[in-house]
């Protein structure tokens, strides 16, 4: 099943909100009879002042957590049509970016449209922040999306189309994997509270990474929780990596420069070091992280070369206040969003991607080895608000 495929299938928590608000507040206000002579509102020339400079052109590949450069398995190196460098708005058909392919699909004529007023703005802002995007976020999207629209008559799946596009556009610079770098091993340190899906996710990444070829070591630095040990275990000798533990209530930073010792002994690629989530307080999440920091850092003054912080989705908008604090306690380099499966506030990430703009490396969407994928805007805002990609 391909991960657009799974994503769409497990984020229909937030996609059938959507959906059902989107259908509500359309009909609320659509016209009796469908006016022959409206056109569809076609995909005119986008109106928008693109704020965003246009997508770097650096060549996205769609690879998953990583940017090796050697494909990595869990990502069967689809195509990622770019969003191609608009030219002068075109006066034909030019190649369809996001929008154009979501709204060249026939939508059927009798499907019911309600005209674009200010009423009709407020609710969809309304709905956009019940999905957990944020005041600021869903004031942008449904700003954007009313340019050049205003006395329009929408339908559902045109709606959903033009939000999918205003989202993706605001993901796109967001969306890079894990930059892989020559530094071996290259130091990958994983934070975020406790629950979030740290463990889970180097799990994942660690059999990823080892199944594109990478040789890996973990570090299980949550010395705090002897079940966090047993859960890397599974997952280290499920994808054939060396776990690194220590006992409980030893010191994290220790077992870290003894994972780096090892780590450069066997010139492994990658070392990935497991933290704990649950501290007394923040002074000591601190202090221990920053021990760990120092630590490797006298094996290699360069490291770590990565810190993922780890987010949950169903956490929804306090994902943003973990960012922050996190920002604070370390230097964040790149995001993963976990159980984007099962929430209601899949749009929590486009308040991430709109407010940080901190690199989203991968999303999570299941507990199995291969629920773990890059992430792509467009596939995501398609998702998030069900449309086909
Ligand atoms: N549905 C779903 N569950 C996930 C996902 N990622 C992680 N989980 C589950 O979330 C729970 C917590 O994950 P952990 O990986 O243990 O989280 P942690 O951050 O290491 O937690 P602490 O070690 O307690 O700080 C586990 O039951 C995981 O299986 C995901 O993408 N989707
Ligand atoms: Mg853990």
């Amino acid at each position: 099943m391909s991960f657009f495929k799974k994503l769409k299938d497990r984020l229909t928590r937030s996609s059938s909100k959507l959906e059902q608000g989107l259908e509500t507040i359309v009909e609320e206000g659509a016209e009796a009879a469908p006016e022959p002579a409206a056109p569809p509102a076609a995909p005119e020339p986008a109106p928008q002042p693109a704020p965003t400079p246009a997508p770097a052109p650096q060549p996205k590949p769609a690879t998953p957590p990583a940017s090796p450069s050697e494909p990595s398995p869990a990502a069967p190196a689809a195509p990622t049509p770019q969003p191609e460098p608009e030219p002068e708005p075109a006066p034909e058909p030019a190649k369809p970016g996001l929008l154009g392919r979501l709204l060249g699909r026939k939508a059927a004529p009798d499907a019911p449209r309600r005209v674009l007023d200010d009423e009709m703005l407020e609710q969809l802002e309304d709905l956009l922040i019940a999905s957990d995007m944020g005041v600021d976020t869903a004031m942008r999207v449904t700003a954007n999306l009313a340019e050049g629209r205003m006395g329009r008559r929408l339908s559902v799946p045109e709606i959903k189309a033009l939000l999918a596009a205003e989202i993706a556009r605001i993901m796109e610079p967001v969306a890079r994997p894990m930059p892989l770098t020559s530094q071996r091993p290259q130091v990958v340190l994983v934070v975020g509270v406790n629950g979030s899906g740290k463990t889970t996710t180097i799990g994942k990444l660690a059999s990823q990474f080892r199944a594109a070829g990478k040789s890996v070591v973990i570090a299980a630095g949550d010395t705090f929780r002897a079940a966090a040990v047993e859960q890397l275990q599974v997952w280290g000798d499920r994808a054939g990596v060396p776990v690194m533990t220590a006992p409980e209530g030893s010191d994290p930073a220790s077992l870290a420069f003894d994972a780096m010792t090892r780590a450069e002994a066997e010139r492994a690629d990658l070392l990935l070091i497991d933290t704990a989530g649950r501290l007394q307080n923040r002074a000591d999440l601190m202090q221990e992280l920053a021990k760990i920091v120092r630590v490797i850092r006298k094996k290699d003054p360069t490291a770590p070369h990565n810190t993922l912080l780890v987010l949950d989705a169903t956490t929804g908008q306090n994902a943003l206040s973990q960012v922050e604090v996190f920002q604070k306690l370390s230097d964040v380099s790149g995001l993963v969003m976990t159980k984007l499966d099962g929430t209601a506030k899949g749009g929590v990430l486009v308040a991430l991607a709109d407010r940080f703009g901190l690199p989203i490396h991968a999303i999570g969407v299941g507990e199995q080895i291969d629920d773990l994928d890059a992430f792509d805007p467009e596939e995501f805002a398609a998702a998030l608000v069900g449309a086909d990609a």
